[in-house]
Parts: structure tokens; sequence; C-alpha cells
């Protein structure tokens, strides 16, 4: 199961569409934090909950400040096309969130994230179930049904900043 740069491309920004809209705007990251308390049964108010809430939208700015080119407050397929998540914008406006969704995965804070919490944040991303089991599996090396935080988030960072085939 591998994915060309091409088809991750869509499915990235599918991935960020939440809402489906087709257009990525500042409602789908915030759509995407509050599902994904709601999966994992974190209050909305706890300061995993905050801090999701924070990297998703500082995600929403840097992609508002380098892809829309209209400045219309929606990004387009075409628009998303034409930008790229370099090494510089990732540190910059992809950190935080990918701290933040690993952190949040990991609800007893031991550093691991279960599976089902890890299938659960996916499925409120829509990212595919095949793929999800996949990506845990590969993360899982050890087969322990458990994924280190840290390498989830070094995961994250490579989905958006690298062209190599990652699933
Ligand atoms: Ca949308
Ligand atoms: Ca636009």
């Amino acid at each position: 199961m591998t994915v060309s740069s091409a088809e991750r491309l869509r499915m990235r920004f599918q991935l960020l569409d939440i809402d489906g809209s087709d257009t990525l705007t500042s409602a789908d990251f915030a759509l995407f934090a509050a599902r994904v308390c709601c999966v994992l049964g974190v209050p909305i108010d706890a300061p995993k909950a905050h801090a999701l809430v924070e990297g998703c939208q500082r995600f929403w700015e840097g992609l508002a400040l380098s892809a829309d080119h209209d400045h219309d407050g929606q990004i387009t397929f075409g628009e998303y096309e034409a930008f790229s998540h370099d090494r510089s914008w990732f540190a910059k406006h992809g950190e935080a969130y990918a701290a933040a969704v690993s952190a949040i995965c990991d609800l007893d804070d031991d550093g691991l994230i279960e599976r089902d919490h890890f299938i659960g944040l996916h499925s409120a991303g829509g990212f595919p179930l095949a793929y999800t089991t996949k990506l845990f599996d590969d993360l899982d090396g050890g087969g322990a049904g458990r994924v280190r935080a840290d390498a989830f988030a070094a995961f994250l960072h490579r989905f958006y900043t690298s062209d190599d085939d990652l699933l």
C-alpha cells in the first residue's frame, strides 16, 4: 500500500477538509479539534484540548498566510497544490499541531498511544481505516499494541514535509 506524492497531496487536502466543503477554511480546523476531543472523551476545557485548538489554529493561520492567494479566507485545491509544507513552514506553523495531536491521544500521559485512541483520532479526521491500521502497525514496531507519542509526532512531521512514500 503505497501513496504517490500526487495522491498524498489530494489525501492531505481531503483530510484537512473536515467539513467536506472542498475548500479549507478556519471552520475545518475548529471542527477537527472539536471532533477529536469528542471521540477521545477529552473535555473541551482541558489543557490538552486548548493545546489542540491552538495548534489547529496556528496550522490554519500558517496555511492562510502561505496558500490563500486571493485572500478570500478559503484555500481551494488549486491554491493548496501550489503551496508546499516545507520544513521551515512546518517548524513555524505545524509543530504545535503535531505535538498537540499526539499529546491528546496519549490520554494517560505515559508517552504511549493505545490502539483504540489512535484509531479514534484518525476516524475523527476521516482517515481511511485500512491506512490507519497499517500506519499503527508500522509505528508499533514491537507489536505491543501501543505507539510512542513522540514517534507519532515525528510521523506527522514527515507526512507533511517529506516526499517519500510513507504509507
Ligand atoms: Ca472545508
Ligand atoms: Ca483562497
